[in-house]
């Protein structure tokens, strides 16, 4: 009498995992979606959830089963099934397992990988520069000759000249420089070449579903299209020292007409500050 209550104790908390289990993983928990390539990692993400779940449930309904039924026998043999059954019958469940989750990720993953890394920024694309910093992104924008002024380490002044920009050249003359806030339009890609003055950071746009560490020398590049206007959190997902959870800054994404006007400002202060 006691060993069935304990059986069907055991196998309630199993089901009831199982059960609960089922109901808290199927909540929505990913940030609002707002770029393109986004859609292919959410779809990976859900598949791997989604059959990850699937195997949780049935191995946790499994179990309790087999705890209720074996509670309730008299005789227990010395095994259930043959080795040679055992052994067919776990090779195939790994096996099976092994394509689902495998082969799934493989098949929606591969053209979402291609389509994210292998990604050549169209001519239009929105071209920024954010340099990583202890505790802070330095964005520039090549202003409207479309060309980056050139830098050098040796001229980096933290307060004057963050970027080490160099005066003599031409091309960086008309360089927007920022601090902490991206800001891009709509329905343009963007392409983001990224830099790290000391540690290695990572930039984090969430909602972009973009993920890319900024190492010192390098110059990673990441390609990717807003779909959703509206601000939204750019993080550093690297720890990267003691105030690293103050590094943080703002996405905007706006219209082509606000874009304008955006840069127009930038620029009129800009020449306030080279004029003053
Ligand atoms: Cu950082």
């Amino acid at each position: 009498m006691i060993r069935k209550l304990e059986g069907s104790f055991v196998a309630a908390l199993f089901a009831g995992t199982a059960i609960g289990g089922a109901i808290y993983g199927s909540r929505t928990w990913l940030p609002e979606l707002a770029s393109r390539h986004g859609a292919g990692i959410d779809a990976m993400l859900h598949y791997l959830l989604s059959t990850v779940g699937v195997l949780f449930v049935a191995g946790y309904l499994a179990l309790g089963i087999l705890v209720w039924k074996g509670s309730r026998r008299i005789a227990i043999g010395p095994r259930f099934a043959s080795r040679k059954t055992e052994i067919i019958l776990s090779g195939a469940l790994g096996l099976g397992m092994a394509i689902i989750a495998e082969g799934g990720v493989l098949a929606i993953g591969i053209p979402v990988w291609s389509e994210y890394f292998d990604a050549r920024p169209p001519a239009d694309a929105t071209e920024i520069e954010v340099t990583a910093q202890q505790f802070m992104w330095n964005v520039r924008y090549p202003g409207p000759d479309g060309v980056f002024g050139h830098t050098s380490p040796k001229l980096v002044d933290d307060t004057q000249n963050p970027l080490g920009l160099d005066p003599s050249d031409p091309a960086g003359k008309d360089d927007i420089v920022g601090l902490n806030e991206i800001t891009v339009p709509i329905g343009r890609a963007v392409h983001v070449r990224l830099h790290s003055k000391d540690v290695i950071h990572s930039f984090f746009l969430p909602n972009f579903r973009v993920k890319q560490d900024a190492v010192p020398g390098m110059t990673p590049e990441v390609v990717f299209f807003p779909t959703r206007l509206g601000t939204y959190e750019l993080a550093c997902a690297e720890l990267c020292g003691l105030a690293h959870y103050r590094m943080r800054g703002f996405f905007h994404v706006v219209t082509a007409k606000e874009f304008a006007e955006w840069l127009r400002q930038q620029q009129s202060q800009q020449r306030q500050q080279v004029g003053s």
